[in-house]
């Protein structure tokens, strides 16, 4: 993977997205080799354009003798089935090129789990020396933006005529925002959301000011204006304590996470029969579940 033989990373994504038995200790070894990929996180309704834009900034970023990695995350959601075709074709001219890695996700449901794939194999792409990796997702669902959170800098694309008039949009990915595309500038109506958005940010942001882009991916205008935007990001987050903390903060959670999640099952695997017995107890309201709880954790914490 380190070499960047693209089997071998090919056959550490296949691992680490089944969370086979290996991948702990396959992470654990990739991680001295990674922290020098910048990932970019790319959201927005579907049918903004991301792909479009992706395929843009991959060869922007390729002109710039990078290597990018792309990570594309395919919502099982029923509006947007397909999508992982749809991708693969908008980027397939860089299928040829070995500078480029595109490996696609499934969502598969279940919270929490997607973010958490979504970051490792971001991982195995950052030591195998992509130097830029693009996570594109759809910004529905909680799920979604979990994702946007193992992000350096997150690009919400936007475009008129989408219902993306800016009321519309969730708080959520507002709030994500490291800078807007408002693509699709070839129609009507995209000056009407870079104005809304220049009220709604005027109204309320502290710290780092999301930049405001047009774009027309399609013809690839404004991707230069994106990347730069994109690097003035990663300037503040580099330059700034402001900066700097968010970083921190970034991994602050990802290690309570998985320290949630490691406690989760290990207090699962000790109580095991206990834990059915409080269910079963508070069931047939013999027990509340606050007093189940607290007797659970008094179980566990005695090793029994
Ligand atoms: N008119 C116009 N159409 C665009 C532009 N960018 C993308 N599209 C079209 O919008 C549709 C959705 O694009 P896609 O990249 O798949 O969006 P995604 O769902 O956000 O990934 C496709 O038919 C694109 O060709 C643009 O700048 N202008
Ligand atoms: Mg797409």
């Amino acid at each position: 993977v380190v070499a960047g033989q693209p089997r071998a990373i090919a056959r550490a994504m296949r691992l680490v997205d089944d969370r086979a038995p290996e991948a702990a200790a396959l992470l654990k070894a990739l991680w001295p080799s990674t922290g020098k990929a910048r990932v970019i996180g790319v959201t927005g309704n579907p049918g903004a354009g991301k792909s479009t834009l992706c395929d843009r900034l991959i060869a922007t970023y390729r002109g710039d003798g990078e290597r990018v990695g792309v990570v594309a995350v395919d919502p099982s959601s029923p509006y947007t089935g397909g999508a992982i075709l749809g991708d693969r074709i908008r980027m397939a001219r860089h299928a040829t090129d070995d500078g480029v890695f595109i490996r696609s996700l499934a969502t598969r449901g279940h919270l929490g789990g997607l973010s958490r794939s979504a970051r490792d194999v971001v991982r195995v792409l950052d030591a195998a020396g992509y130097g830029v990796v693009l996570v594109e997702t759809v910004g529905v669902g909680q799920d979604e933006l979990e994702v946007t959170r193992l992000a350096d800098s997150t690009l919400v694309v936007m475009a008129p005529g989408l219902g993306d008039e800016v009321q519309a949009i969730k708080a959520g990915l507002l709030e994500c925002a490291d800078a807007f595309a408002v693509n699709k500038a070839d129609r009507d109506g995209a000056d009407a959301v870079v104005r809304d958005l220049e009220l709604t940010l005027a109204l309320g942001v502290a710290g780092w000011v999301p930049p405001i882009v047009k774009c027309v991916a399609s013809r690839g205008e404004g991707t230069a204006a994106i990347v730069t935007a994109l690097a003035a990001h990663k300037a503040w987050l580099d330059g700034t304590e402001a900066g700097r903390e968010r970083r921190r903060r970034r991994l602050r959670n990802e290690v309570r996470e998985s320290l949630r999640e490691a406690l989760i099952g290990a207090a699962i695997a000790d109580l095991g029969p206990e834990l059915e017995d409080a269910v079963r107890a508070v069931e047939e309201r013999a027990c509340d579940p606050y007093t189940a709880t607290e007797r659970l954790v008094a179980a566990f914490r005695a090793g029994r």
